[in-house]
């Protein structure tokens, strides 16, 4: 930054431009509002302290930047005004302080006017985009952008289409000439149903309402306008033909004459008394804020009395006589420190961004959780950037966009580590399944990724053993949560001269009752529960006994339900089952294939691949071993390879396309029956399932005089069954 006055307003200037074009005309906000207000306020302060730096194209000269010129020019014949923000001093320790700037305002009303508490006309303030409506006798003439308050865009087209705006007013009484000043924007409902579709569709979702509501109108073909969701508040009024007067006498007065003649009127707005009744009502509208069917970024505050608002009169080109009173910013930027993934009970690796604290919308934000690795390529995170922060309401903070413009030298995108930063396992993706019918599955978006060291990996250890020693696996009766959370946590475990927790199920089979006494003494004396007998040195050791039997007798169990107890994601009990009757002994299935695994009925290519990579890990097998070592053991059984679906030993040929059902789908759903899906018709073939475009398949089988099926038919027998 430099020291220079006149070169740091210099850059201001040149910066704020830059940022107005891409707001204004790109409808690309490339910083967040936060940000640019900042930069803002420093060149307000800069030319009030050096006036002889103010220039003609200042941005604090101005409201908006130029016209776009893909619309024809309209000069307005009273300038669109800009308020002045007031923003809160969010450190202060009272009210007073707190909204020392809306404080001043009133004053300077009150001390102008010569009155005490005045009256205000106290609305929302919208997030969208500033129009004037023009009427002439009655009837829509022609709509303009405010542009940069002197000239605008003549958009009147594209405004046709939003549906809130009158064409022809209601009622009588209306003036020939009519300008109705008020802000279109995209209701909150319809902007996310409208990118629920686009992304549906697969085309261009909506960065926000207010992003939304500006890209629209500022469609050339109004067609297009006309598919989004747009609306109109109106909050101004003004006559044309005698611009030195107002509508009425009372700004809400005015408000409440264009409901009549038709014009929708945000339902918040109202009127309040002095500066108690311009907080509270901030307060009543902030807490309403994340409930309201549109987005606002403050309240406005105006002076109700028209005369009074004459009196007041401007400053620059802002009035006096109003104020925009804006709430904490939801968007912050801050910078990306680290990306770390974290590891949770059930193995799933969640990336986590670590960023520089930065206060958003009054809570101080230095983590932010995302979805996944798709999240992180989408926008292109690195380290080093600088991000965009939202925090709106009770809503999880989110990073929504990397500012590119800030990217330092050098950076490189962000690759998700392939090994779990807890135990060094190798990370698998997954498809979260969203929701199973008979239809198929459906999975969320984007892959997740999973550690595969189950039975070894600390971040998992308590879901491992608690899962272990579960009933329907190796049954330790008495061993529970919370015993387990003792376990894994306290040092109790007597290893040579040192103490440690335990660390996988093996060692539950080397426990010892003194260990286990311990375990009981270290757990009484974090809960600061040591009952009066422990104390005098009597050890109740009931339990203890109890729970080494229970794990005595686990020893002694079957391989299914061993296979069940290892943890192996998506292999339940009856996956365990199958695999132990197919291979009859666990040598065979830690050395199985993918292939040998995917030949078994109930193994589809997803489960076959989670027990691959299960038993690929050196540290899975050493635990293994270990539970073999200490005595665990089942009797071996002759392998059974009958394959028992409905549809074992047929072969299947899918060609065509099908609709319901992706290939890979009906292939699973196929050999979960038991049969063979084969990518080749020949006399072996049992039945051919055939989508349209199917083609020498077809032609083949037709040849052969085998049995076709279409898609229906194979919904219908794979419903039958699922029932
Ligand atoms: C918004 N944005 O909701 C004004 N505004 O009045 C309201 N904007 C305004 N009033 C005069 N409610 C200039 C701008």
């Amino acid at each position: 930054m430099s020291r220079n006055p006149a070169q740091r307003a210099a850059e201001l200037r040149a910066e704020l431009a830059e940022h107005n074009y891409r707001y204004h005309v790109l409808d690309d906000a490339s910083i967040p509002d936060a940000d640019y207000d900042a930069l803002m306020c420093e060149l307000v302060a800069l030319e009030t302290e050096h006036p002889e730096l103010q220039t003609e194209d200042s941005p604090t000269q101005r409201v908006g930047a130029t016209a776009s010129r893909d619309f024809a020019e309209v000069v307005h014949d009273i300038p669109m005004l800009s308020l002045n923000n007031a923003f809160d001093d969010t450190s202060a320790e009272d009210d007073a302080a707190r909204f020392a700037t809306i404080g001043d305002f009133v004053r300077r009303i009150e001390n102008t006017l010569g009155l005490s508490e005045p009256e205000f006309s106290v609305e929302p303030k919208l997030d969208g985009l500033a129009i004037s409506l023009r009427y002439e006798n009655g009837l829509f003439v022609r709509g303009a952008t405010r542009g940069d308050g002197a000239k605008g865009e003549d958009v009147t087209s594209n405004l046709r289409t939003v549906k809130t705006i009158p064409l022809r007013l209601r009622g009588s009484g209306w003036p020939a000439q009519l300008e109705v000043r008020g802000e279109v924007y995209m209701p909150r409902a319809a902007f996310e149903a409208y990118n629920a579709k686009a992304r549906e569709s697969g085309e261009k979702v909506l960065a926000n309402p207010r992003n939304g509501a500006a890209g629209s109108l500022r469609q050339k073909d109004a067609q297009e306008t006309a598919k989004r969701p747009l609306a109109f508040y109106a909050y101004a009024v003004y006559l044309p033909a005698t611009p030195e007067q107002n509508l009425g006498e009372r700004h809400s007065a005015a408000l409440a004459q264009l409901r009549d003649w038709g014009f929708p009127v945000a339902p918040e707005a109202s009127t309040a008394q002095g500066f108690a009744g311009l907080i509270a009502y901030y307060r009543r509208i902030g807490e309403r804020r994340d409930h309201l069917p549109y987005d606002i970024d403050g309240v406005v505050y105006k002076l109700d009395d028209y005369a009074g608002q004459r009196t007041m009169g401007f400053v620059s080109r802002a009035p006096r006589w109003a104020i925009a009173h804006k709430f904490p910013a939801q968007e912050q930027s801050t910078e990306l420190l680290d990306i770390e993934i974290q590891i949770g009970r059930t193995g799933a690796a969640t990336p986590v961004a670590r960023l520089r604290p930065v206060q958003v919308a009054g809570v101080t934000v230095s983590n932010v959780t995302l979805h996944n690795a798709d999240q992180i390529a989408r926008l292109d995170m690195r380290l080093g950037d600088w991000v965009i922060v939202r925090r709106a309401g009770d809503v999880i903070p989110e990073i929504v966009k990397v500012i590119p413009e800030k990217r330092p030298a050098g950076t490189q995108p962000w690759q998700f580590p392939d090994r779990c930063p807890v135990c060094d396992a190798v990370l698998v993706r997954v498809q979260k399944v969203k929701k199973q019918t008979k239809a198929g599955i459906e999975y969320e978006e984007g892959v997740a990724l999973v550690c595969s060291g189950g039975l070894f990996c600390p971040a998992q250890r308590k879901e491992a053993i608690f899962h272990f020693a579960a009933r329907r696996a190796m049954d330790i009766e008495g061993l529970g949560g919370e015993i387990i959370d003792d376990m894994v946590e306290l040092p109790f475990l007597r290893d040579g001269e040192a103490s440690r927790c335990l660390r996988s199920p093996a060692d539950l089979y080397a426990l010892r009752l003194d260990d286990l006494t311990e375990l009981r003494r270290l757990g009484q004396e974090r809960s600061g529960s040591v009952p009066e007998t422990v104390k005098k040195g009597k050890v109740p050791t009931r339990w203890a006994e109890n729970l080494l039997d229970a794990i005595e007798k686990s020893r002694s169990t079957t391989l299914e339900r061993f296979l069940f107890a290892l943890g192996i994601r998506d292999v339940g009990e009856s996956t365990a089952k199958a695999l132990a009757r197919w291979f009859g002994n666990l040598d065979a299935v830690m050395a199985a294939t993918l292939d040998e695994l995917r030949a078994i009925p109930d193994v589809g290519p997803v489960v076959a691949g989670r027990i691959v990579a299960f038993f690929a890990e050196t540290h899975n097998r050493d635990v293994i071993a270990a539970l073999r070592a200490a005595g665990v053991q089942w009797p071996d059984a002759e392998p059974q390879r009958i394959a028992q679906g409905v549809l074992a030993g047929k072969t299947v040929v899918l060609t065509g396309t099908l609709e319901a059902l992706s290939r890979d789908e009906a292939k699973e759903k196929l050999e979960a029956l038991g049969a063979k899906v084969s990518g080749s018709v020949s006399k072996k073939t049992d039945f051919v399932v055939a989508g349209p475009g199917a083609g020498s398949k077809l032609e083949k089988a037709a040849e052969l005089g085998l049995e076709v099926w279409d898609e229906e038919r194979l919904l219908g027998f794979l419903a039958e069954q699922s029932s």
